[in-house]
């Protein structure tokens, strides 16, 4: 079965940057803050061959959320909901990080305060090299004993359809927040503190509609942090934020750092 139409999206004709200015401005801000964070989404990979959820190519186009994405689905059914991640696994396994996430790691080792939240799941920020960060929405590397509630990485392409706990030979799930799901105290509380704290935000590649991250950009900006969104489309956050760079995030995230 052939779950997700992997057909080349047809390339665009580059960075649709706003005036100049805005980029120059951006690389200003970003070379005088102190306290950098940066708030990532399917975007981000996309340009690494990672489907995103929403748009014209999403996953959600041809899924529904609450048939695969809910402890309730799980619990129905946890043969689909792990060949699901299962395929989305063996998808992710054969996918590099692009240069945004390379500059996002190049960020991090230049600014002298930094924190990187990402929803994806992909595990490909960590890849990438990047070490001050939280995954809130988790890891689809790492499982959980739905018994004894140990989380341990696990890297088998595929894995187990149905795969138990060594420890208490309960069911594994996926370590990944769901929707209705909470996400962990301390990834909210560390979310909390840097979006408090940094005198800059970029938002990458989210459509900025799953809450509690849809809300992030108008807490930074409540905070007075200057805030740059960088997306292909425009979005709920862009009339709130500084400054919107329409564009792919591999073109644009390295142009902040490395001025051509
Ligand atoms: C919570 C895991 C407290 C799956 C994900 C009703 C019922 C139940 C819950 C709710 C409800 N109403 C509201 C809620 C809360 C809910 C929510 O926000 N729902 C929304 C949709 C209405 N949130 C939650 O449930 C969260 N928990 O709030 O706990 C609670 C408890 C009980 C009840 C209520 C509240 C949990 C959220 C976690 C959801 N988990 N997925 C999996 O990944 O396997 S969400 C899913 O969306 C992904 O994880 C993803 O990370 C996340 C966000 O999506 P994006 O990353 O933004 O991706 P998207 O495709 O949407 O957009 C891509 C963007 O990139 C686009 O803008 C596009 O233009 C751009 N782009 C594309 N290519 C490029 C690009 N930009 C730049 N360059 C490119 N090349
Ligand atoms: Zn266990």
């Amino acid at each position: 079965m052939r779950l997700y139409d992997d057909a080349a999206r047809p390339e665009e004709t580059g960075p649709r940057m706003a005036p100049g200015s805005n980029l120059e401005l951006v690389r200003q801000r970003l070379a005088a803050a102190r306290n950098i964070t940066v708030l990532t989404g399917a975007g981000i990979s996309a340009d690494s061959g990672v489907p995103t959820f929403r748009g014209a190519d999403g996953l959600w186009r041809n899924f529904r959320a609450e048939d695969l994405a809910t402890p309730e689905a799980f619990e129905r059914d946890p043969r689909l909901v792990w060949a699901w991640y299962n395929w989305r696994r063996e998808l992710i396994a054969t996918k590099q990080p692009n240069a945004a996430h390379l500059a996002i790691v190049e960020l991090e080792r230049r600014a002298p305060t930094f924190w990187l939240v990402t929803q994806n799941v992909d595990g490909l920020h960590r890849d990438a090299g990047s070490r001050k960060l939280s995954e809130i929405h988790g890891n689809i590397w790492k499982v959980r004993c739905t018994g004894c509630h140990a989380v341990s990485e696990n890297r088998d392409v595929p894995i187990s359809i149905l795969p138990f706990c060594p420890q208490c030979r309960a069911l594994l799930r996926p370590h990944i927040v769901w929707f209705g799901e909470s996400l962990l105290a301390a990834d909210l509380q560390q979310c909390s503190t840097v979006l408090r704290n940094c005198d800059l935000l970029l938002v990458i590649g989210t459509s900025g509609v799953v809450y509690p991250a849809a809300g992030f950009a108008t807490l930074a900006k409540e905070a007075g942090a200057f805030v740059v969104e960088i997306n292909l489309d425009s979005t709920p956050q862009s009339s709130l934020v500084d400054v919107s760079l329409q564009g792919r995030a591999k073109d644009l995230v390295p142009l902040l750092l490395d001025p051509t």
